[in-house]
This record gives structure tokens, sequence and C-alpha cells, in this order.
């Protein structure tokens, strides 16, 4: 440790000042809708509020991968629910995902509403109801579930615990970046030693665990995550390099990284999506020039 510790926690903790970091002004210790706002919807079977974050990413890619498939069902509506804004905290949002916090899904098909929230339910949700990217033998369907929730049980260590310290926190602090950069980098040698024995994460076949993984994992081994891939020496993970990359070439996986996407290039923004030409007609390049 390179500082000196000089906070003494009070006997009981209260939440009387920001905490300080990109994210102190959407941070409060407590659940609920803020305002009231119903949530917009479309015509299509399935209605996503997300953002394109790594959490928003799994379900673009699931989505676009069942279209590729000719799942018109899986037609959908994505909807930006802009975080760094508290859209999540808003009664129409809170109603489909109490946990307030992006992905969360409404399936409107068939005269109902059946809202699903965390990511990892999505996914699941959407390969049972399409039967697709979940193995039908037992033991490879264990194998993907297993990595799915590998994922939701990993990711906050990545994501809420080195990405927050390495990138957001207020100050660089050692204790906690040393930590968490120790704690990936043990995932992603779990993952490299998977990969080592398995075409994809759960088996030959391209499955909700990689669906899951791929945008947190994949994109930090690609560079795009944190401006990491220097300091955790992600190239040395060859096996997940190659597993990424080869996810990376699906068209699928371009356009789910579009979807709900607000940073970075225009031309790869597409901030709402409703028709599969909204990724050539209504990226944000094209919509500043139409204005
Ligand atoms: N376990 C959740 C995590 C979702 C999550 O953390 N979403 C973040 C964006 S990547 C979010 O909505 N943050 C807003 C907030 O914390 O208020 C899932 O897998 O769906």
């Amino acid at each position: 440790m390179n500082e000196k510790n000089t906070y003494v926690p009070p006997e009981v903790w209260e939440w009387d000042m920001p905490s300080g970091g990109a994210f102190e002004s959407i941070n409060k210790p407590t659940a609920g809708a803020a305002y009231d706002q119903d949530l917009p919807k479309g015509r299509h079977p399935l209605q996503l509020y997300s953002q394109g974050t790594p959490n928003g990413v799994k379900i673009t890619l699931m989505l676009e991968e069942l279209l590729a498939l000719g799942h018109e069902g899986a037609e959908y509506d994505a909807w930006l629910c802009r975080i760094n804004k508290g859209e999540q905290f808003s009664s129409g949002f809170v109603g489909i995902n109490p946990n307030s916090k992006i992905p969360a899904l409404l399936d409107q098909s068939d005269g109902n509403e059946q809202r699903v929230f965390e990511s990892g339910a999505i996914l699941l949700y959407l390969a049972e109801k399409f039967s697709e990217f979940v193995p039908t033998k037992l033991n490879e369907r264990t194998e993907s579930l297993s990595w799915l929730f590998w994922q939701m049980g990993s990711t906050p260590y990545l994501g809420g615990g080195f990405g927050h310290f390495y990138s957001y926190a207020p100050e660089k602090f050692q204790y906690p970046i040393d930590r968490y950069a120790m704690e990936t980098k043990r995932q992603l040698d779990v993952l490299d030693q998977r990969l080592s024995q398995s075409k994809f994460i759960a088996c030959d076949e391209f499955t909700i665990a990689d669906i899951a993984i791929w945008p947190w994992y994949g994109q930090l081994v690609l560079g795009r995550l944190y401006s990491a891939g220097n300091f955790l020496d992600v190239t040395s993970y060859k096996n997940v390099v190659a597993w990424a990359e080869k996810i990376d070439r699906r068209p699928t996986a371009s356009r789910a990284r579009m979807v709900n996407r607000i940073v970075g290039n225009p031309k790869f923004q597409l901030h709402e999506r409703h028709e599969p030409s909204d990724f050539e007609l209504r990226t944000e390049d094209k919509l500043k020039i139409s204005e």
C-alpha cells in the first residue's frame, strides 16, 4: 500500500455527502422510482431498454443473432436509457426492473406483457423462447449455464472493482487497483485455460455463455475496456484473444455494439434501433447531417 489510511468508519454509516467519482450523481443507497414517467413502446414483440455498455451489448448480440437465424419474433425496439442521467429511476423503468439497472426487456408478443431483468435471465429467456444458443444435451446445457452464471458472479470484480478503481474513482488508490487487477487477471487465466480445451466457452457451439462473456472479457482483451489492455497485459491470454477475435468477426457483433451506444465515433452510434435498416440510415453521423 502506498497511502496512509486515515479513515475511521463511524458506528453507523450514513449517506451525507457525494462519494466522488464518475457516478456520484446517480449513486444513492435507496431503491425505487425517483420520478413518474412511462416507458415508450414500439410495435415489435420485444422492447429493450438499455445503453450500449457491455451488459447492454449481451442482449443486442443475442437479438441480432436470433434475427440473423430468421426468427421474426425476435424483432425489437431498442430504447436508450441514459444511466448517467438517472433514467433507470423512472417509474416505467423500475416497473420492469426494480433493481434500476440496464438492460431490461419487455416481451409484448401474443398480447402478454412479460418483464425480464438481469442480463443472464434475459439471455436464458430468449434462448429458451427461441430454442437457440443453449445446447439441448444435458451436459453441454449444464456447462453453458455454469459459464453463464460464472460471468454474472465474476464480472462485478472486473467492472465494479477493477474498472471502477482504475478508471472512475476520484483518485488512484493502489490497494483496490492491486486487488482487482489480480482478480481480473485470474479470471482471464480461467478463461484462457478453458479456451485451450474448448472451441467456444461451453462446448463446440456458440452459446449464451459466449454471448454473456464476450462483451466484457472479449472487449477487454481487444483493448476496448478501460484503456487497460497494456496494464493487464491482455495479449498474453492468447486463447482468449483468438476467441474474442473470432466472435468480433461475426457481423452480428458489430451491429450489437452500435445499438444504444452513446460514445465514440457517431458513425457507430445507433441511439435507438427500431428497424434493421436503422444501422444504415439512422446512425448519429447521418441524423446530424439531416438535421
Ligand atoms: N447484474 C446486472 C448488472 C447490470 C448493470 O450493472 N448495469 C449497469 C450498466 S452496465 C447500470 O445500469 N448501472 C446504472 C446504475 O447503477 O444506476 C445484469 O447483468 O443485468
